[in-house]
């Protein structure tokens, strides 16, 4: 017994990981579709030692499919995941195209986990970024309250896509060897200027609003409020790439809701928290680093500090694979959380 799945967008970063992820869990799978755009129809993908052949995705694509796994851009969302709806899919969708609808719920199992029963067909997979933090935020908030977050990312080239990853390799090796580099993809493709990425940091992902924040910035304030359903957080983010292929870091500031509690009390609550794997001792210098975290589910937090001005402000740093927890595992937790409620 299983379900007829579909992965659109299946020769990607995250759809790579999907397939990954799907095998891993075992999940309950009796069809599998791989889908992509025209570009990539006709890749041969291994899953379960089996070969398949990924399609040009089309409405009828989704005949018979229960689960639809979506990561190939938010046009390719806008334009066929209506069309999985209709023939009776569940879509996860891991682009932005749909995750401030308000119909339409925006997921972390475990933080909103019941926010999948209002769903409309669809639900919306967060940006990594934001899924992170949240995952970090989350204890906090349910023991303490919060009142307000500023989060500085460094992120990892792999969330801008494979020609991202290979931007990075390439530049790093003619840097290295003396040649001339022509950044092509970085900060954003369709932007007008592109930059050195290798041996730099680029304060910029995603393209910048009117309001002088990038849409990753908005996305991690925006996504953070809707999923915690706290619309009077105060959230403000700065987020910054990186040159490290995959696992994205953060650096947050919180100050929550009471003033008298310690950075062990904090340690021990984010410790015992689902999904959180805290790596926190100075003395042996023991901290969470992106390359310790790729290839894992969890979210992993250390540097836990007391504010040294505000009683109730704590510094801490939170890592993890932005293709597992950030964007794969995340929707195929979704899934499974679907089969657990009896809602597939
Ligand atoms: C990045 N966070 O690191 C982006 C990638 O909205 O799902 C994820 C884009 C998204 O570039």
């Amino acid at each position: 017994k299983g379900y007829h799945v579909a992965v659109v967008g299946a020769t990607g970063a995250v759809g790579e990981q999907m397939l990954q992820t799907l095998e891993k869990r075992n999940f309950p799978i009796s069809k599998l579709t791989l889908l992509s755009s025209a570009r990539s129809a006709g890749t041969k993908l291994t899953f379960k030692g089996e070969e398949y052949i990924v399609q040009e995705a089309t409405p009828e694509s989704f005949e018979g499919v229960q689960i639809a796994l979506f990561s190939a851009g938010g046009s390719v969302s806008l334009k066929f995941a209506p069309e999985a709806v209709k023939r009776g899919a569940i879509v996860i969708d891991n682009t932005s195209a749909y995750r401030m609808d308000e119909n339409t719920p925006l997921v972390v199992p475990e933080v909103n986990e019941d926010d999948l029963k209002k769903h409309n067909g669809i639900i919306a997979n967060p940006n990594c970024s934001t899924i992170q933090m949240v995952v970090a935020l989350e204890p906090l908030r349910e023991k303490y309250g919060l009142n307000k977050v500023i989060v500085s990312t460094y992120q990892a080239v792999s969330g801008a896509g494979v020609q991202a990853i290979n931007e990075l390799k390439e530049q790093a090796k003619a840097l290295l060897e003396g040649e001339e580099i022509n950044p092509q993809i970085l900060p954003v493709g369709s932007d007008e200027k592109h930059y050195q990425i290798a041996f730099n940091a680029i304060p910029q992902i995603d393209k910048f609003q009117d309001n002088g924040y990038t849409f990753e910035e908005m996305k991690m304030i925006n996504e953070t409020k809707k999923i915690m359903h706290l619309p009077e957080l105060e959230v403000a983010a700065t987020c910054v790439r990186l040159p490290v292929a995959t696992g994205h870091s953060e650096s947050v500031y919180v100050e929550i809701g009471a003033d008298d509690v310690s950075a062990e009390e904090m340690k021990n609550l984010l410790n015992d928290f689902e999904g959180v794997t805290l790596q926190d001792d100075p003395s042996q210098q023991i901290y969470p680093m992106p390359a310790d975290c790729v290839g894992k589910n969890d979210v992993f937090v250390g540097r836990i500090r007391k504010d040294l001005d505000r009683p109730n402000g704590f510094h801490m740093w939170v890592v993890s694979d932005n293709l597992l927890k950030g964007a794969a595992w995340n929707s195929v937790q979704i899934a499974e959380s679907l089969i657990k409620l009896n809602l597939v």
